[in-house]
């Protein structure tokens, strides 16, 4: 197949999701072409099939808010004509559902036509989408979609909660790329971070209010009373100020490290010992899956799609979110000698159901699937 992937190319979930889709899509010999406006983050890899078509555009005074839909759209048009796209798969709802829709109206004008999926991540639902702001352009663009994937079953509801979806959405989960997500012998760098055999307790996000990174810090600051432990907070965000000012307040920052936006996530979690999610709403938690894939068990909160991945009592805990009580409690029995090895052996295993190779077939029997039906209707 010959496939246009739209996506944001940033550190956020859904890119990681939409560039590791095209690099295992591209190595079963698919033609992939990425559209966004800069290289995505995660497209360090040279492989033929794969294709990055970056969407520029003029900049001019008049323009307070730059139109990167219609650029978006712009470039759809021409990747799907002169590449000779047979499907175009969108990633995160807004703008790229809306984007998707004004460009088959312009194809269908110069005598094209190519199905559109729509994958939604999370906030382009649970948070942005449903704003009035976006609401009536994310339902619309949604059902004008040939078809819509959800990355969990959650997310699938919560979608049909609070829009009116009149198609049917296929729940495809978040995988993992069990080559590079391994544990790894890192016990130079576990040594200098916990000199005194200390455990350590990992956080990555991207700051956001929704995750609650401040619950981890309470989470930590509670158990430093009952053990020796550090805590590595990767990621950054609006809330970094918020979190650095809660450690001073707690006098937790000579045992915390600030390790910011680092591409290597995999070394740092092969030396952790625990993971934590604490989000408020978190539609599949992509984070959690990679951390489990190097070994760390997890303490995350109930919500979303999380019991979905995290088997509570088997690959970590789940706790009511913002219960920085039952959280602790958990965290102190998975860090507990006796029972830590089991866990870290559940947490693979757990993650192991989530392999790229359980899940791409399901994307690629789904895109069979809609172009299928894409063909049928036009041929009528
Ligand atoms: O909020 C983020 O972490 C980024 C966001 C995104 O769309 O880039 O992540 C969402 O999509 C990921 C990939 O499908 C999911 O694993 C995350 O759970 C989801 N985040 C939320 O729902 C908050």
């Amino acid at each position: 197949m010959n496939i246009g992937i739209v996506l944001y190319p940033t550190f956020g979930g859904s890119g990681v999701v939409a560039t590791e889709l095209g690099k295992g899509l591209a190595k079963e010999g698919h033609k992939i072409h990425f559209i966004t406006y800069s290289q995505p983050t995660r497209l360090d890899f040279f492989n033929e099939n794969l294709f990055y078509h970056e969407v520029d555009f003029l900049s001019y005074p008049l323009f307070r808010y730059p139109p990167y839909e219609l650029a978006l759209a712009s470039k759809m048009v021409d990747v799907v004509i002169h590449e000779k796209l047979d499907l175009l798969h969108v990633h995160y709802a807004i703008p790229h559902a809306s984007a998707a829709y004004m460009a088959k109206q312009i194809l269908k004008t110069k005598g094209a036509d190519v199905p559109v999926i729509t994958t939604l991540h999370g906030t382009d639902i649970t948070l942005v989408g449903k704003d009035p702001s976006f609401e009536p352009v994310v339902t619309f663009s949604i059902n004008e979609s040939d078809g819509i994937t959800a990355v969990s079953e959650n997310l699938k509801q919560d979608t049909l909660d609070h829009f009116a979806i009149e198609k049917d959405i296929a729940v495809i989960p978040n995988f993992i790329d069990l080559n590079r997500f391994k544990k790894q012998k890192r016990d130079h760098f576990k040594t200098a971070i916990c000199p005194n055999n200390e455990k350590l307790v990992v956080h990555t996000s991207n700051f956001r209010k929704v995750k609650r990174v401040e619950d981890v810090v309470r989470v930590f600051y509670n158990l430093r009373k009952s053990m020796p432990v550090k805590l590595l907070l990767v990621g950054d965000g609006p809330e970094r100020i918020k979190i650095e000012n809660l450690c001073r307040e707690l006098d937790t920052c000579d045992d915390t490290r600030f390790l910011g936006k680092i591409e290597a996530v995999e070394e740092v979690l092969s030396v952790s010992d625990l993971f934590m999610m604490t989000s408020e709403k978190e539609s599949f938690g992509l984070a959690a899956l990679e951390a489990m894939a190097c070994e760390v068990p997890v303490i995350s909160s109930n919500a979303g799609g999380l019991p979905e991945l995290n088997v509570d009592g088997y690959s970590g805990f789940l706790c009511d979110v913002g219960d920085i009580d039952q959280m602790t409690e958990k965290a102190l029995y998975i860090l507990d000698d006796k029972n830590l090895p089991k866990f870290k052996e559940n947490a693979l295993n757990r993650a192991k159901e989530f392999e790229i190779s359980n899940i791409l077939p399901l994307y690629i029997d789904y895109y069979n699937f809609v172009i299928e039906n894409f063909n049928a209707r036009i041929s009528v």
